[in-house]
């Protein structure tokens, strides 16, 4: 066989090799560009993973699924924020699809390429704030305490270096709240400017259990204590925390998500509580998953067959 020949079966089969490898290639592609949405919902067996039934954040991912008509036949799995937490991560160290019920403040957003989807219907709300509420006659009653309370507002970067601190450093919220407080003493004494110390009055605020509320109630308590109270914090379900303030049970909260995650809650005792306005604005709730899945908006979700 000449030398030419030669090199020319062997051109031919490398040619023939790439066209089949190209060709196995671009099929692999196509079926995965397919999957990207029309598998989603197969995938994570049509479950959303949620979090403690008594949360806000349940019931509008409850009030979803009734919106979308994509999501009829889609179930919430209701548990708790840590089962939820596992769930997402072993889903990111496999990267598996996963749909969580998610918000903002928090550190899974600084811990992981996560996303919102866009949610048209706007079931989980447009902007969302966090509010403090005290009960009626705390005005006259504690005029000290329901001055800083009033006064007491700060931005979400704040909040999250307090979250972050008990993350990264390992800090109790009581510990990373002092922190917080001695690192941003001007602000501080815009709170407490001008107000009398009192000697050890007792009062009772009372917060729900997510690292937010952790973190803006051990702020709160930290400099009600400077001033002299002897502060209590019951941290209970949310609708448990309306009702102890309407019904004078606890003195004040810092920790209604309003106007959507709360919003029911609120309106049922809207009109035996003070509220006082946001402490904090530009919170966000929704439906949230890793950046690597390819679905955008909550209407992406393939409707069960
Ligand atoms: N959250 C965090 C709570 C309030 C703070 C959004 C999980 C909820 O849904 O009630």
């Amino acid at each position: 066989m000449s030398k030419n020949f030669k090199s020319f079966i062997l051109l031919g089969i490398i040619i023939l090799t790439l066209g089949i490898i190209a060709a196995c290639g671009s099929d692999e592609n196509d079926e995965s560009e397919d999957a990207g949405s029309e598998d989603v919902g197969k995938a994570i067996e049509y479950t959303l993973t949620g979090i403690e039934p008594g949360a806000g954040i349940t019931s509008l991912a409850g009030d979803a699924l009734e919106d979308y008509p994509n999501l009829d036949g889609y179930t919430l799995n209701e548990s708790s924020t840590a089962a939820m937490l596992t769930s997402l991560e072993d889903a990111i160290n496999n990267e598996e699809p996963i749909v969580i019920t998610g918000w903002t403040p928090h550190f899974k957003f600084a811990k992981y390429d996560l996303k919102f989807l866009e949610d048209p219907k706007g079931s989980f709300g447009e902007a969302e704030n966090i509010n403090t509420i005290t009960r009626l006659g705390l005005e006259e009653d504690m005029p000290e305490a329901y001055t800083v309370l009033d006064r007491f507002y700060w931005e979400v970067e704040d909040m999250e270096s307090v979250m972050l601190m008990t993350q990264e450093e390992d800090m109790s919220f009581e510990d990373a709240a002092s922190k917080w407080i001695e690192d941003n003493q001007d602000r501080v004494s815009e709170w407490t400017e001008g107000v009398e110390e009192v000697d050890g009055v007792e009062i009772e605020l009372v917060s729900t259990p997510w690292d937010t509320e952790r973190s803006s109630t051990a702020v709160v308590s930290e400099v009600l204590t400077s001033i002299g109270y002897t502060v209590k914090d019951t941290p209970v379900d949310p609708v448990v925390m309306f009702q102890a303030v309407a019904e004078n049970d606890a003195d004040a909260s810092v920790a209604p998500w309003l106007p959507e995650t709360h919003g029911s809650f609120y309106e049922k005792y809207e009109e035996d509580v003070v509220d006082l306005g946001p402490n904090l604005e530009g919170a966000k709730l929704g439906l949230v998953v890793p950046t690597y899945m390819e679905i955008d908006s909550i209407e992406d979700l393939k409707a069960k067959e």
